[in-house]
Parts: C-alpha cells; sequence; structure tokens
C-alpha cells in the first residue's frame, strides 16, 4: 500500500532533505501535501518533476494525511503535532519539542524502533549530534555494556541553518578579498575559528546541546542511570557532524571485537585502517545513510575504555533520513501507524 504524507517547514533546509529523501528512496506515496508558514504558502516547489503548491500549515491541513513529518521549530511541534495526531495522523518529529516527554517515544529505529509501538500519535527523532554518537556507541554498548561516556562534539554549521551556511561562506570571501569579517549568526568569527557554545547556558555550566546528548542518549538506550559529560563545539565546517566517544564499559574491551560489532550494525560503516589513513571525515559522510565510525582504539584513562570517532550527516541521520528511517521500519514491521486509541474510530 501507499501513504498520504505531509511534510511541515516543507520549505526549510530539512524539509528540503526530506522531499528528496522521500522520492530516492521510493517511499511509497499516494499523495505528497507540502505545508509550511503562511508566509510561504502559495509557493511552488517542483517535485519530482512536478509542481506542487505550499499549503498553510494550519490544524485542517493534516485531515486525511496518514504521516506528517515535521521539520519545523519547537514552537510550531507544540502548537501543531497535537492536532495533527488528533486527527489519526502519526507525527514524527524532529524538533526538541516532544523529546523528553515520557508520553512520546524517542526512536532511532536501528536502536529502539519497539518503542514505537507504543506511541500515542507522536514520535520524536533525536538531536543530531545525539544520534550520530549513538551509531557508533550503542553497538559496543550490546556487547560490551557502556556505563560512563564523554562525548566532545564537531558540529557544522548547517545544524543552526542556512543563515549560518551563508555566515561562513562570507566570512570565507571576506577574509580572501582582505574585507572586514562580519558576524551575524554567531557570538564569533566562525571562519578559522571554534565555538564551544552551541544552544544557551544551563546553570551547571552545560549548554541545551550538551544536556540533550545526555538525557536524550539515556532514553534511547534505555539507560536512566548512564553517566555523560558532553562539550559540544561548532566548527567551520558545512555539513556533517563528527563526535570522539570516550566510553567506559562493564566488560572487558577488546579492539577486533569492536570493529566486528560495529562492522556488522546497519548504521555504521566501518572505516578504521590508521596505517593507511583510512577514518571518517565530515566530508566524506555528508549525504551519506550510515555513520562512518573510526580512529578504535583501547581508552588510555579508563579501565575497559574505547575511544573512538563518528562523522554522520546531521541534515540525514541527525534529522530527515531518521525520521523518514522510522515511518519505513513501522510499515515493515506492520506496526499501526495510527495511536490505538484511534484506531478503530
Ligand atoms: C546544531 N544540533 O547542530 C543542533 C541543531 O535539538 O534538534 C538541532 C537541534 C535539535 O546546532
Amino acid at each position: 500500500s501507499s501513504y498520504r504524507v505531509g511534510i511541515v517547514g516543507a520549505t526549510g533546509a530539512v524539509g528540503q532533505e526530506l522531499i528528496g529523501l522521500l522520492l530516492s528512496r521510493s517511499f511509497p506515496l499516494a499523495e505528497l501535501r507540502l505545508l509550511a508558514s503562511a508566509r510561504s504558502a502559495g509557493r511552488q516547489l517542483e517535485v519530482g518533476g512536478k509542481k506542487l503548491t505550499v499549503q498553510e500549515a494550519k490544524p485542517e491541513a493534516f485531515d486525511g494525511l496518514d504521516i506528517a513529518l515535521f521539520a519545523a521549530e519547537g514552537a510550531i511541534a507544540k502548537a501543531l503535532a497535537p492536532e495533527a495526531a488528533k486527527r489519526g495522523c502519526l507525527v514524527l518529529d524532529k524538533s526538541s519539542a516532544f523529546r523528553m516527554d515520557p508520553k512520546v517515544p524517542l526512536v532511532i529505529p536501528e536502536i529502539n524502533l519497539a518503542a514505537t509501538r507504543n506511541h500515542a500519535g507522536i514520535i520524536a527523532s533525536p538531536n543530531c549530534s545525539t544520534a550520530i554518537a549513538l551509531m557508533g556507541l550503542y553497538p559496543l554498548h550490546r556487547k560490551f555494556g557502556v556505563k560512563r561516556v564523554f562525548f566532545s562534539t564537531y558540529q557544522s554549521v548547517s545544524g543552526t541553518g542556512a543563515d549560518a551556511i551563508d555566515e561562513l561562506e562570507a566570512q570565507t570571501q571576506a577574509y580572501v578579498k582582505g574585507a572586514a569579517i562580519e558576524k551575524k549568526v554567531y557570538p564569533y568569527q566562525i571562519f578559522q575559528n571554534l565555538i564551544p557554545h552551541i544552544d544557551s547556558f544551563g546553570a551547571d555550566g552545560y549548554t541545551g546541546e550538551e544536556t540533550k546528548m545526555r538525557e536524550e542518549s539515556r532514553k534511547i538506550m534505555g539507560l536512566p542511570a548512564l553517566q555523560v559529560s558532553a562539550t559540544c563545539v561548532r566548527v567551520p565546517v558545512v555539513r556533517a557532524h563528527s563526535v570522539t566517544v570516550n566510553a567506559e564499559f562493564e566488560q572487558p574491551v577488546d579492539v577486533a571485537a569492536a570493529r566486528e560489532v560495529l562492522a556488522a550494525f546497519p548504521g555504521a560503516q566501518l572505516l578504521d585502517d590508521p596505517a593507511n589513513k583510512v577514518y571518517p571525515t565530515p566530508l566524506d559522510f555528508s549525504r551519506q545513510v550510515k555513520c562512518g565510525v573510526g580512529r578504535i582504539r583501547r581508552d588510555t584513562a579508563f579501565e575497559n575504555g574505547l575511544t573512538f570517532w563518528v562523522s554522520g550527516d546531521n541534515l540525514w541521520k541527525g534529522a530527515a533520513l531518521n525520521s523518514i528511517q522510522i515511518a519505513e521500519a513501522m510499515i515493515r514491521e506492520g506496526i499501526a501507524l495510527r495511536p490505538r486509541e484511534l484506531a478503530t474510530a
């Protein structure tokens, strides 16, 4: 069968990736409805050789849809996702609005697809850095049992949005021309720099992004007591985030066994041959379905520790792709898209 799918935030960066991925993955579409703010309504977008008119994302716009892929800000998701769910439409939301809501499954299909069986109309997709880091950490956890982890991220400017991509480009051009470098999006110049500040600072000194990595990792892996400390850094890279992971495990670790479980894990591509300069980079893992994992070695500070590196596309596995993979996996496994209380309505 095929499905009536809506995209909320269709004109934005993640919305555009969603459209491209639905087509390139031949998602079974009976209808594709493009929704966006009133400002973008009426715009025409070309989709697979056909022109589609963007409609305003308002409650009635979800009537008749099976799936709504939300690629909008948290405030929009908060207002509209319950309206869509009420109408029997499964919401797959990439914002942070519902991720920590105990009634909402937070899902990476390679890890906890089973959580989708208890949905009440809304399923959340994780923060991009969390999703990418867990493509390396989760298979190792399954083998050795993780108990403590440090994440250090190297996050591309596309995680901030199109205006940040423009800012990096403009600062690069200004530098080449010897012109004054202007900054609007970030508090510091990003070109030739690093900014250890993503999202706002909390009372404990951690940023929102760092706290999300801790809380979301715990929820997705079902490890509420996992000890996590993250440092998130913006780097002058356009696309794909990278993460260094230092993890301590319950069981004795073994690098060869770690490589084996990573090579077998569907979300990861093992690229780990340092003698031949083989390891993942963000350029190589832009627009890739899998996240690259490499530089696997025994951690010299932890007793049963492994240190490794992951690069993955923040707009794909970190956003659009993960939402689509949730829908694909639910369909493949015969998991009901309609929330249980609406199933007989
Ligand atoms: C960034 N990770 O790179 C952020 C963007 O919770 O979905 C996405 C924030 C989120 O800036």
